[in-house]
This record gives C-alpha cells, sequence and structure tokens, in this order.
C-alpha cells in the first residue's frame, strides 16, 4: 500500500464507518473525497459530525475523472464488491482496503480480531470485560458498532483493541496481522453476497494465514469448518469445546468450565453461576476465558470477570413482564441459526415475532426447534410468507402476517396467554424496516413497555 498523501483518497461509503474514517484520514493531512452511490444522503448530519466540511464530496454516480485520481479507495463494508463503481476502482487499480485495514495503519500496541459466524459481539465484549480489568487500556472496536478509526488515535503500545469483525470488513482487509484472532464458529451466512460457503469460510480464516509463532488463534475446536486452522497458520492454536476434553484450551467437564494452559489446569466456575443462558453462551465464555488466559491474564481476575459478566443488549435482553407476560428483546439474531440458540434458552410458551431482510436463508432448522415451544408466531417484513411457508411445511403453527412492528407486538400480545414468553428473534437483518438491528430492538422494548399492565 503506498500510504502518500500528495493524491486524494476516496472513502466509499456514508455511514459509521465512512465518516469515521474520514475523519481520521482528514485529521492525519490527506485529502478525502466522500462518496455515496445514495444521492439524498443527508450531509448536514455528516458536516456536524465531523465539525468540518473542507472536503469533496460525490453522491449517485461516481465519475471517472474521481476514479482517475485517487490513491487508494476505503471502503464500508456494506458496499458489495460487484458494485459497478468497485469494478471500475479495481480495473484503474485503485487499492480497496477496509476502513479496519485504515484505522489499523495508524494502530499501536497489541491487536486482535474476533470473527466467526455468531457470538462475535458477546465474545469481543467479555474479552474487553475481562482485559480491562488487567488493562485500563483495552478498547473494544469495529463490527460491534464503535468505529476502529474513532478509537485508534487513543491507541500506544501499552493498549489492547480487541476488533471485532465481520466478512463484509474482512473482504477488503489485506494487510492487517493480528496479534491474535478469534473464530467463534462457523454456520452458513451472507451466502447472498459471498456465494459459498468456501469463498464465506476463507475469508473468515484469511487473517490466520500470515500470522507468526508469537502469535496466537482460538478456534472452535467442535467446528468442522475450522479443523484445518493449525495446518494454515505458524501462529499458536488453542481450542475451546463444550463436547470433549482439550489437553489445551478451555473445555466443559460436566458442569463445570476447565481451563487446560502449559501443563496446568484450573477451574474457574460451573455454568449456572455464569450470568448468560444457554451453551452457546458458555462457549461465548470458553472463548472469552482462553483468550485472556493466552494474553496473560491471571486466573483469579478471568473467574471474577466471568461471573460479573451480563448479557450484551438485543442478545436475548428481558424486557419487562406485562399482565403475566414476559417480553424478550433478541433483535440481534439476524439469521435462523441464532433463533434456534434462542429456543434452546427461552421459557415456553412462546409466541414468536419474526422475519426482515431477505437473505435467502433456509428456515427448515429453525423451524424444526419451535417444536414444543412455540404457540404461534407473527410475521412481518420481506420474509413474513417464506418463514409461513416453511412453518406449514416443517411443522405448521398459526401464523399472524402483521405490517409493522407495532402491529406485531400488539398481535403477540392477544395471542399471548399469562405466563407466555413474547420474543422477537428475527432471524432476518432488520435493512427492510430499519437501519440497523438497535433501532429495531429499541423501538421493540418501547412498544413492550407500552403495553396494559
Ligand atoms: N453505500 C453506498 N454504496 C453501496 C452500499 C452502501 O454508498 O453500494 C452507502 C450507504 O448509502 C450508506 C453507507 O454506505 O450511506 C452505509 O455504510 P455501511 O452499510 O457499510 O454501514 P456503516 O454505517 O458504515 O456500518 C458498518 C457496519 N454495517 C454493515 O456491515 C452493513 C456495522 O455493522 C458496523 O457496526 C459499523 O460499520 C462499524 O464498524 C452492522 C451490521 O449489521 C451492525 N453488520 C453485519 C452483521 O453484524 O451481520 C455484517
Ligand atoms: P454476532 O456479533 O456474531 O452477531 P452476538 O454475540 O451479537 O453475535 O449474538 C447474536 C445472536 O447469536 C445471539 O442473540 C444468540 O442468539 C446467537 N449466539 C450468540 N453466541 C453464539 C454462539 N457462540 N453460537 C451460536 N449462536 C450464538
Amino acid at each position: 500500500m503506498d500510504w502518500r498523501k500528495d493524491e486524494p483518497v476516496l472513502v466509499a461509503g456514508a455511514g459509521i464507518s465512512g465518516t469515521n474514517g474520514l475523519g481520521l484520514i482528514l485529521g492525519q493531512g490527506y485529502t478525502p473525497i466522500l462518496y455515496d452511490s445514495n444521492p439524498n444522503v443527508n450531509l448536514q448530519k455528516v458536516y456536524d459530525k465531523l465539525g468540518r466540511r473542507d472536503f469533496e464530496v460525490v453522491l449517485g454516480e461516481l465519475p471517472e475523472d474521481v476514479i482517475r485520481r485517487v490513491r487508494f479507495c476505503v471502503m464500508s463494508p456494506g458496499i458489495w464488491l460487484d458494485r459497478p463503481f468497485v469494478k471500475q476502482l479495481k480495473a484503474a487499480g485503485v487499492p480497496l482496503l477496509s476502513e479496519i485495514s485504515l484505522a489499523y495503519h495508524f494502530s499501536h500496541g497489541t491487536v486482535g480480531v474476533v470473527t466467526g459466524t455468531n457470538g462475535k459481539t458477546t465474545t469481543t465484549t467479555l474479552i474487553g470485560h475481562i482485559m480491562e480489568a488487567v488493562n485500563p487500556e483495552t478498547y473494544t472496536v469495529g463490527n460491534i458498532g464503535r468505529p476502529y478509526s474513532e478509537y485508534v488515535l487513543k491507541t500506544n503500545e501499552k493498549s489492547l483493541t480487541v476488533i471485532e469483525m465481520s466478512s463484509f470488513q474482512l473482504e477488503t482487509t489485506d494487510d492487517l496481522v493480528p496479534d491474535f484472532l478469534v473464530v467463534t464458529n462457523i454456520r452458513a451466512d451472507h451466502l447472498d453476497r459471498h456465494g459459498t460457503m468456501e469463498n464465506y469460510v476463507a475469508l473468515k480464516k484469511k487473517l490466520c494465514l500470515k500470522m507468526s509463532p508469537e502469535q496466537f488463534v482460538v478456534f472452535n475446536g467442535d467446528d468442522p469448518w475450522l479443523a484445518d486452522i493449525p495446518s494454515l497458520t505458524k501462529a499458536r492454536t488453542y481450542r475451546f469445546s463444550s463436547h470433549q476434553e482439550l489437553e489445551e484450551g478451555c473445555f466443559l467437564r460436566g458442569r463445570m468450565i476447565v481451563l487446560r494452559m502449559n501443563g496446568q489446569e484450573w477451574e474457574i466456575c460451573p455454568t449456572d453461576k455464569i450470568q448468560l443462558l444457554g451453551m452457546h453462551n458458555y462457549e461465548n465464555v470458553m472463548t472469552g476465558v482462553v483468550t485472556a488466559a493466552a494474553l496473560g491474564a491471571p486466573v483469579d481476575i478471568i473467574r471474577r470477570q466471568v461471573l460479573s459478566f451480563t448479557a450484551v443488549a438485543h442478545r436475548m435482553e428481558y424486557v419487562c413482564t406485562k399482565r403475566g407476560i414476559r417480553y424478550y428483546n433478541d433483535s440481534k439474531a439476524t439469521n435462523p441459526d441464532s433463533v434456534v440458540k434462542a429456543m434452546e434458552v427461552v421459557t415456553p410458551p412462546v409466541v414468536l415475532i419474526a422475519g426482515g431482510f431477505d437473505r435467502h436463508a433456509d428456515y427448515t432448522e429453525m423451524v424444526e426447534s419451535f417444536r414444543g415451544k412455540v404457540r404461534a408466531v407473527v410475521v412481518l417484513g420481506t420474509t413474513a410468507q417464506d418463514i409461513d411457508d416453511c412453518i406449514q411445511r416443517v411443522y405448521p403453527l398459526p401464523v399472524t402476517h402483521v405490517g409493522t412492528l407495532a402491529e406485531a407486538v400488539r398481535a403477540a400480545s392477544d395471542l399471548a396467554l399469562a405466563g407466555d414468553t413474547v420474543l422477537l428473534s428475527p432471524a432476518c437483518a432488520s435493512w427492510d424496516m430499519y437501519p440497523n438491528f438497535e433501532i429495531r430492538g429499541e423501538e421493540f422494548k418501547r412498544l413492550a413497555r407500552e403495553e396494559k399492565e
């Protein structure tokens, strides 16, 4: 990469990544050009956020002359690489780099990456929670919703940065060699964009290829997609497992979470002392434990921080109880597998609210998990009919179609009886109706709290 400042740099996308990436390079003396395909982008918001407007902005089509003028392009993760303007940039030889790669260039200290299909945010947050008790200069950034570019200039040689990375961000991240990499698990996800499972899995593993023996990788020892990691990397590898005892790593012995490292063994805590529910969350805890131990955190601190860790918002978050009906917000369940996990921990009977943006997922396994648990389903969004069709085929249940989340909460509350759980666990992204899953979850919580006592 050529980081010279004598030619402009294109920043594609005026969302969280783009505006923060732009702010970073503006401050570093580069000449950025902000580009967004949406001609109606709210530029005033961008100017207000940055507190300046001394940069060029291009909206709509990207002109040829801009492509010819720029040295490299900082890509926002939401931009698909098959977009015509991206193809034009590639054809002109303009290097594409993620906002994560951009920030990494200015980063100091220890840098770790957490990726995988599910559990990234929970695991990133837990690693942060454990490590900040050891190192006050610990930052959790990235796909978690806190852009790396916003925090990177605070880092120094002593700091620890834990970056949650999505497959979208990994696509254009080539020069980042993390000090540690965590891969939580692999399930089919985002295949509309990545095409094949092989492409998707390769993205999740790509950062381990350039790592060296003083670095380490933590991965799910029960996941067949990840079994070849030790043969792909020179880094040390540690596994976690909920199915088998490991020579080295973190695993379950009955209900006890056990850590084995460097020939020593410690009992961390029994699973019923953890304030998170479900085997998937015990796996997230094991991931956090082995990562923190490999980073040198003392076991008594790891234990204390694991015991004080609580659920992250929008992940099986308890909202309120109205007329004996419990409301749970699992808006972050943006794929069918997350709903399966929700079914493992929810108290039945359930009235489920599901549906959203269409990524052509297969709902069969999800509907199988409804058996004996779900009383009725309220569907909304682009995928409403697909989910209904799958329910009628696999495990027929009453399904109510609605147009908005307000109607969904109303309908679910009418269907539920005292003692039931109304659960928003959509199985889909929110983008057909909301800017993101957080806003969808906040609205659900507000609507649930407004239900009659
Ligand atoms: N845009 C274009 N051209 C396009 C597509 C988009 O110009 O072809 C523009 C849009 O008009 C918009 C901007 O790009 O103005 C939006 O950029 P973005 O979609 O990359 O979103 P950001 O606001 O930058 O947020 C991103 C992540 N979003 C996505 O990956 C879609 C956030 O993850 C992340 O928290 C944030 O960067 C900070 O790193 C969200 C997410 O849903 C939570 N992630 C997916 C997931 O977790 O499953 C991957
Ligand atoms: P991500 O950031 O990868 O989307 P989160 O930690 O935000 O993951 O959790 C999102 C949802 O995924 C949760 O509501 C839960 O249903 C499910 N989940 C969390 N951890 C795991 C895991 N280890 N394995 C499978 N599913 C999980």
